[in-house]
């Protein structure tokens, strides 16, 4: 069963590596709060204890683990950040913003590693409750500028980053495949201030934001 977390508004933010997704919600999160919208911002994995324990396993174990046990790392950190985090706020009617949420898991454990959607999708409900995000914007890159960003950004590279091109082929085919209620594509290859009109309007016309104070 789906459900809408209560008065508050669920963005989030997803797509493939190097998109922009955290420089999007970081501006997103700003915005909201200079029209004097009260803004709980949260990264997946983590956002509390156990989250980040969790993550710290996902991204940095230094040994092989098989992906049916990857996706119980990154469901266990989403069950708690939303019965502990996300689901409060927007019962207080707060506006959430997260950097990444179950399109992260379908793109990676499901079209990257190959464990079956069906089953998936019943243990992300299970993790959420059936929490369905108001707006999802998914950044579009190809795998290749998504890459030379990060090296340009020097980030140190996570187990997935280390996976083969076929993989991340897949994880961007599937974030480009993706629909559903408030699912929004945008063109993360045009410049930071175009993504972030774009990403505007759509919160705007997707939310009752504009109907609570913002324009
Ligand atoms: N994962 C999973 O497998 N299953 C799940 O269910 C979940 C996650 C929830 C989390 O990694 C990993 O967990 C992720 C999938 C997996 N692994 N991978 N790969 P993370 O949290 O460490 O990092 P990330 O989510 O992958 O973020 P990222 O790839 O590092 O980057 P990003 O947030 O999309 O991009 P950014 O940091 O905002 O920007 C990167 C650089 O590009 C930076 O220098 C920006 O200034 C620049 N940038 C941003 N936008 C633009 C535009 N429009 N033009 C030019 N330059 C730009």
């Amino acid at each position: 069963m789906e459900s809408r977390g209560g008065p508050g508004v669920f963005i989030v933010v997803e797509g493939p590596e190097g998109a922009g997704k955290s420089t999007l919600a970081r501006w997103l999160g700003a915005r909201l709060v200079a029209e004097g919208l009260r803004v709980v911002p949260v990264r997946e994995p983590g956002g509390t204890p156990v989250a980040e324990a969790a993550r710290k396993v996902a991204l940095k174990f230094p040994h092989g683990m098989s992906p049916a046990a990857e996706l119980f790392l990154f469901l266990a950190a989403r069950a708690d950040l939303v019965e502990r985090v996300i689901r409060p706020a927007l019962e207080a009617g707060q506006v959430v913003v997260a950097d990444r949420f179950d399109l992260s898991t379908m793109a990676y454990q499901v079209a990257g590693a190959g464990l079956p959607l069906a089953e998936v999708t019943q243990a992300i409900r299970l993790a959420t409750g059936g929490l369905v995000p108001d707006v999802t914007l998914v950044l579009d890159v190809p795998v290749e500028l998504g890459r030379a960003r990060q090296r340009a950004a020097r980030k140190v590279q996570d187990r997935f980053e280390r996976q083969d091109d076929a993989f991340h082929h897949r994880v961007r085919e599937a974030y480009r495949r993706a629909q559903g209620p408030g699912v929004v594509h945008l063109d993360a290859t045009q410049p930071k201030k175009f993504v972030q009109d774009a990403a505007w309007r759509e919160v705007m016309a997707a939310t009752a934001l504009s109907t609570r104070g913002t324009s």
